[in-house]
């Protein structure tokens, strides 16, 4: 058991919880080991593998993001990094599956990033990639970027946005990250208003002095994405261009795929398997989206692309450790809502790319490869379906109370009655709310 030094909520509520469900979660828990078992299946290596799972809470996620047109603010909600510290620190109590929170400056700057840092550990939490703002003005910064920043044609706006993101990676070394994602909305929204190839040169000149700018064991991630604000042309619009950008910069430099950041059909997986075939699978960003980048819960449109993402991500592991080589793409939330409570729904989205993880792994590999080479198509599909139909809803509930986690992460946050105390003690602040969508 992970042992968290300052819990949030109280830990004796979370064991009495868990003591209500341990009868009907044992039961469950035999029942699918005695299937898992006929198909030679070990249910406890699932078990153990799915407590090896972590992926990073967005701190802009804590708070209500709202829509491109209104925000409906939320109870409770956090007013500042301290407070989404805290929102954070509740969803890994519960669900022992997200250790680390990713940042965003400037909305989570603080003077002390000690005294940040030491709540943190408190909280059992570290942080994951920092991310830059270039898409939005600042306050009192001197130049805008309406008309883009890594890509602006002026000068001056363009070595802001560079000093901003260094900045980004000095906060970051003090509190322990490791990577700087970026993601800049340049581009043009009328044919004509940028020249295409001179946006992505200075975009990459910008770049240029950000990397140089990274310690040693740093990288930078690339977040690409198809549109909006620019309606146009983006200036890292694809994967193609993020390959290429990161590329040209260099080994620290990689990809980063938001599943959200696609056109409609586009198929993930396999931009997921090209990026790790060539070494550039930084990281990834999960939410869900019908329709643009709509930072639904991770599964909650498509759980069978999610699922199928993961299939890549097995296969990549698998020939990573045949191969001696690492393979350790950054999992990272993205998710920003209007209609539901931030940390139930984080907490959802968590568990969901957590049950991807898992169902992926009971993926027959070898008999998939063989279906494969005989080209028997529909006992290959099957091979994936049959993993991805396997409910191992048991296998993670017992995964988080054996790491002091709650069985059912939302029941038990609901009965800890956080969300009220948080209410109380946080009375709404105007025009205090930090979060995004990105
Ligand atoms: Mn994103």
């Amino acid at each position: 058991m992970t042992d968290i030094k300052n819990p949030v909520i109280d830990t004796n509520l979370v064991a009495e919880h868990n003591a209500q469900q341990q009868a009907d979660l044992q039961a469950d828990y035999e029942a699918l080991g005695g299937m898992l078992a006929r198909r030679g299946v070990d249910i406890e290596k699932l078990t153990a593998l799915a407590g090896t799972f972590a992926v990073a809470v967005p701190s802009w996620g804590a708070g209500t993001g709202g829509t491109r047109f209104a925000r409906f603010a939320g109870r409770g909600e956090p007013r500042n990094v301290f407070e989404k510290m805290e929102d954070c620190a509740v969803i890994n109590q519960l669900t022992r599956a997200t250790p680390a929170v990713s940042l965003h400056f400037p909305w989570d700057r603080t003077d002390d990033p000690a005294a940040l840092k030491e709540i943190a550990d408190g909280y059992g939490l570290g942080f994951d990639a920092v991310n830059s703002n270039t898409f939005q003005d600042q306050q009192g910064q001197d130049h805008t970027y309406k008309y883009g920043s890594l890509s602006a044609q002026s000068g001056a706006a363009r070595a802001q946005a560079v000093q901003h993101n260094i900045d980004c990676i000095e906060l970051g070394q003090k509190l322990g990250s490791k990577a700087l994602t970026v993601w800049v909305g340049d581009g043009a929204n009328f044919p004509g208003q940028n020249n295409l190839r001179g946006s992505l040169e200075r975009y990459l000149d910008s770049m240029r002095d950000i990397y140089g700018a990274l310690p040693a064991d740093w990288n930078v991630f690339i977040e690409h994405k198809l549109f909006e604000p620019a309606f146009y042309a983006t200036v890292i619009a694809d994967w193609g261009t993020s390959f290429a950008a990161a590329t040209e910069l260099g080994p620290k430099a990689k990809c980063l795929v938001d599943l959200g950041h696609h056109a409609p059909n586009t198929n993930i997986e396999m931009i997921v398997a090209r990026l790790a075939q060539f070494g550039k699978l930084g990281g990834f960003h999960f939410n869900d989206s019908k329709y643009g980048d709509d930072d639904l819960d991770s599964g909650s449109i498509n759980p069978f692309q999610l699922f199928l993402v993961f299939n890549e991500l097995a296969d990549a592991a698998e020939r990573a450790k045949s191969g001696a080589t690492d393979f350790n793409p950054a999992y990272m939330l993205d998710q920003s809502h209007n209609v539901t409570d931030p940390i139930e729904s984080l907490m959802s989205s968590a568990v969901e790319v957590q049950r991807a993880f898992v169902q992926a792994a009971l993926v027959d590999r070898n008999a998939l490869r063989a279906f494969q080479e005989s080209n028997d198509v529909l006992n290959a599909a099957q091979t994936l379906k049959k993993a991805y139909r396997t409910d191992v809803s048991a296998i993670l509930a017992m995964a988080r109370v054996r790491a002091g986690g709650a069985a059912d992460p939302v029941a038990a946050y609901r009965s800890s009655g956080y969300r009220d105390s948080a209410a109380e003690r946080r009375p709404a602040k105007a025009g205090a709310s930090s979060s995004g969508i990105v």
